[in-house]
């Protein structure tokens, strides 16, 4: 099977970019990497190449090019139909699309506020109602997740899968921007921080020496 080719923006500050990577080095799917930096004046017409819609990140796999994080997910679980990518129970899988499609559609104040900068240290700011109530869903989700499937393993549904890969920048930024959260919520913050995908991924973005205005960044 040739390799895919992942199109991404700064690790440092790519959140959309980190979750189709998550997903794929967490998953074991090898792949290669295509980093256009945010920024420069080029980013635009570099990342039209790709795809038209301009925006990253970008799966190009034998062929055919999948712009979205969130249809990438879709492809590469079912293009890599053994990993199972969703969890197998059906019930679950409702929940983990569920909760994946939320946070692709929303925590638009999180999104807004806290920027993902890896390279920020971690430090509080002055929070509002939007934010808290960002937090405050969050929290539910994990909490009832938790409730539900802890045991196959310390993840959203027990086991890794592509709902942990899609709420891993927003984990980042409750570390980056210091809120305080509940045991559960850090517990579960601490699982997705140990993994190797993300250990990698931030590792690479420490080194990375761009920067880029936080209001040019989702
Ligand atoms: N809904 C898209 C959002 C993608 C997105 O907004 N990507 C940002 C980078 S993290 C981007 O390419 N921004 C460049 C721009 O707005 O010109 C997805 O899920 O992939």
């Amino acid at each position: 099977m040739n390799k895919p080719t992942l199109i991404i923006a700064n690790k440092n500050y790519s959140s959309w970019s980190l979750r189709p990577y998550m997903a794929m080095a967490q998953f074991g799917i090898p792949f290669d990497e295509k980093l256009i930096p945010f920024g420069e004046p080029e980013f635009g017409k570099a990342v039209r190449r790709h795809s038209k819609a301009g925006l990253v990140p970008v799966l190009k796999h034998k062929g055919l090019v999948i712009w979205d994080s969130l249809a990438i997910m879709e492809y590469l679980a079912e293009t890599w139909p053994k990993k199972q990518m969703w969890p197998k129970n059906k019930a679950a899988s409702a929940i983990a699309r569920a909760i994946s499609a939320e946070m692709h559609s929303g925590f638009k104040a999180l999104r807004g506020v806290c920027p993902m900068n890896l390279r920020r240290s971690p430090k509080p700011i002055t929070v509002n109602d939007a934010l808290l109530k960002d937090v405050a869903r969050f929290e539910y989700i994990v909490a009832e997740c938790r409730k539900d499937y802890s045991t196959g393993g310390p993840f959203l549904i027990g086991k890794f899968s592509l709902a942990d890969a899609m709420f891993t920048p927003l984990v980042t930024r409750l570390e980056t921007y210091a809120f305080t959260v509940k045991p559960t919520t850090l517990a579960y913050m601490n699982a997705i921080i140990k993994t190797t995908a993300f250990q990698s991924w931030k590792a690479a973005a420490l080194k990375e020496k761009w920067i880029v205005p936080e209001d040019e960044v989702d």
